[in-house]
């Protein structure tokens, strides 16, 4: 593993002193040497840790940190949804590498003062990338903790400006078929698309993900870029990002067009509203260790049990009626 892979940032950027500390923290963190980032051998590395030094308080606070077992990089990385490359668990990870994400470009536009089509490096250039451990909870009833590593997307979102007229940002993946073999069935009317309301943007808890496990992001985990909200069901974490629009109106989003009754533009976790074909109340926590994938079930927690945090921006909202 290359040091850059390390920092999931390029070298360019590991400029001033509090990048350079993130950068001891994390290589400490997980257990990488220096010597074995910047040679790029192929010796085997070590095993993962499953839990991290214990977070400051005001991380634990803010819910960018938490203390639980974390899933194993094997897991995270081969049981996914990544319908661009297939629809089961395994497509993903076994797909060949055909996805190209050096280059890469992420066109920010719409209702902003400052739009523009920019290299990813540029796109995050100077925002030292930081460590979140967050859970993911999917809506098919399935859940992970995963050590991301990313920026706030509010940092990025305010270089271009938004106006008052931004009050969503939609986001789209890449639909490229010879990059993406999924793209040969129409499980989704590519491309994918997201959408947040502004707020939920822009909250600290809201991260554009480049790494995991101190590494750069698997192109099954949604490689080079790719959204992260913690309180929400995992399909609004899209991925393997190219375009972010500032706009006026809710954007369509995949799920959501699909199957309305089903998949809310919202989708905040809530155990007292089921899914129409099954119940949201418990989830099948994915840390199991040797060959065992899950443990046991564990209910599943209002926005995740990212309450304290984002509760306020849905106050005086039936969350049943806007699910
Ligand atoms: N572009 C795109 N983004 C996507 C998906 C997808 O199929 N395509 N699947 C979503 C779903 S349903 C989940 S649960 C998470 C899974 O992320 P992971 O595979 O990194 O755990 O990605 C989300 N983002
Ligand atoms: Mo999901």
């Amino acid at each position: 593993m290359s040091l850059r892979d390390a920092l999931a940032i390029p070298s360019s950027q590991i400029t001033d002193e509090a990048v350079y500390r993130e950068r001891r923290r994390l290589l400490a963190a997980f257990a990488l040497t220096p010597a074995l980032g910047l040679s790029g051998c192929a010796e085997a590395e070590p095993p993962a840790p499953r839990s991290l030094p214990a977070a400051s308080p005001e991380q634990m606070k803010a819910g960018f940190r938490t203390d639980e077992v974390l899933t194993r990089y094997e897991d995270i990385t081969t049981y996914n949804n990544f319908y661009e490359f297939g629809t089961d668990k395994s497509d993903p990870s076994r797909a060949e590498r055909t996805l190209r994400t050096s280059p890469w470009t992420v066109a920010v536009g719409g209702a902003c003062a400052k739009p523009g089509k920019l290299s990813l490096e540029d796109l995050i250039k100077g925002l030292a990338p930081q460590e979140r451990i967050y859970r993911l909870r999917c809506v098919e009833g399935w859940s992970m903790v995963i050590p991301w590593l990313g920026v706030p997307l509010a940092d990025v979102l305010k270089r271009f400006e938004p106006t008052s007229k931004a009050k969503y940002v939609a986001f789209t993946t890449l639909a490229d078929r010879k990059q993406m073999p999924g793209l040969a069935y129409p499980s989704i009317n590519w491309p994918y698309r997201e959408g947040l309301r502004i707020d939920e943007a822009m909250h600290p808890l809201t991260l554009l993900a480049t790494g995991l496990y101190g590494k750069s992001l698997p192109q099954q985990n949604g490689a080079p870029l790719r959204l992260v909200v913690p309180w929400k069901y995992g399909f609004k974490s899209i991925k393997s990002i190219i375009a972010i629009t500032f706009v006026e109106r809710r954007p369509l989003t995949s799920w959501n067009d699909l199957q309305p009754s089903e998949y809310g533009f919202f989708s905040n976790v809530n155990p007292s509203v089921d899914h129409p074909r099954w119940s949201q109340k418990t989830e099948r926590r994915i840390a199991g260790t040797g060959s065992k994938l899950f443990v046991d079930r564990i209910p599943t927690r209002l926005f995740n049990g990212y309450g304290d945090q984002v509760a306020s921006l849905y106050a005086g909202m039936s969350l049943r009626l806007w699910f």
